[in-house]
């Protein structure tokens, strides 16, 4: 039994219904923009949903978007990320910048989910209308970043937060995908974790604007920084550009070099239009969008649909790139 195929566009088909009133956007951005709690979470959640309301705001949103830069971070469970998030808020909200966090997958079975939300209530950053936190699961993409995130920056962004930081687990795809959103890639690894090896395996070195050993407290965070070194050396034109900072997010340490490390990136990449950056995210949600709906219309089709182009790929009739061009084209 084969499933109807109008399943496979049935969410952008009907769109949940708007929470918001559609005809006061305009208003709902100026208290964004004022810096109204309320407003920013209630715009987060229709373009989270992808609510009938979200193209109109997207829309309206449009001239203020392009501010915000975007710091991702990525690294193994464990390893501080969460933590050096919330050492990075307290050193720029003492500058008096205004960021914008979003923790996509916060559960992992180290921390479980609400690590974050504590860390900031314990720096009484809640109370702080210059910081705005927003958790968010991975919903079934596998590991991956969820293109909600990206919808939420605009919403950071559109909001006027200076920097929005972005934190993901660090598990194969979501860290290609933080390249692919993110303007600055910062991976973080850790001592006594084996995480040194794994980060050099996992591809997350090539990905990496800044790396941080983090928990420089510790034992062992040397080895872990000469080891990082060695690997970067033996990748040159990577060792050329990529600083390797040790932190401490526990006791702060490093911390003030790490943002200062992230204002020179950051002012490189200010310099690019923001369109180009904002683009690049765009083109991460078609490209998730496309794989999302080949992947929807194949299992529509039934296991048994793809079978006639199995044989002409068995009998060497087709190569498996010519029949997936022919799934492509439906
Ligand atoms: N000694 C030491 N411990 C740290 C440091 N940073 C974080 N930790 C501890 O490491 C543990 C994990 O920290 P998190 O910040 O939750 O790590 P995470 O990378 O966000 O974890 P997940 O979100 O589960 O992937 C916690 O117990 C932290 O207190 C550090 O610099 N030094
Ligand atoms: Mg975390």
């Amino acid at each position: 039994m084969t499933k109807p195929t109008q399943n496979i566009t049935a969410d952008t088909a009907r769109p949940p219904p708007a929470r918001i009133d559609t005809a006061n956007v305009a208003d709902l951005i100026t208290r964004m923009r004022a810096g109204e709690r309320r407003a920013i979470a209630a715009a987060i959640t229709e373009l989270e949903r992808l609510s009938a309301a979200a193209p109109a705001l997207l829309q309206a949103l449009q001239p203020h978007l392009g501010h915000a830069l975007v710091v991702g971070f990525t690294g193994p469970p464990g390893a501080g990320k969460s933590t050096l998030v919330n050492a990075i808020i307290a050193n720029m909200r003492q500058q008096g910048r205004t960021v914008g966090v979003i923790a996509v997958d916060p559960s992992s079975p180290i921390s479980g989910g609400a690590i974050l939300g504590d860390r900031i209530r314990m720096t009484a950053a809640l109370d702080d209308d210059g910081v705005f936190v927003r958790s968010l699961a991975s919903r079934g993409h596998l590991g991956g970043l969820s293109p909600a995130a990206v919808r939420i920056i605009d919403a950071l962004d559109g909001a006027g937060f200076d920097i929005v930081l972005l934190e993901t687990v660090g598990t194969g795809q979501s860290e290609i995908d933080v390249a692919e959103v993110a303007d600055i890639r910062v991976v973080i690894s850790a001592p006594g974790m084996g995480d040194d090896i794994r980060t050099v395996k996992s591809g997350l070195l090539e990905i990496a604007d800044v790396m941080v050993v983090n928990k420089g407290d510790r034992p062992g965070a040397e080895q872990a920084m000469q080891q990082l070194l060695g690997a970067l050396s033996i990748r040159a034109t990577i060792s050329e550009k990529v600083p390797v900072l040790k932190t401490s997010a526990l006791n702060g340490d490093g911390i003030a070099e790490l943002v200062k490390t992230l204002d020179v990136i950051g002012a490189r990449v200010s310099a690019e239009p923001a369109i180009a950056r904002r683009r690049r995210r765009a083109r991460y949600l078609i490209a998730r969008a496309a794989a999302d709906l080949v992947a929807a219309r194949i299992k529509a089709g039934g296991k048994s649909s793809l079978d006639p182009l199995a044989d002409s790929v068995l009998s060497g009739i087709m190569t498996p790139d010519q029949a997936a061009t022919r799934v492509l084209e439906g």
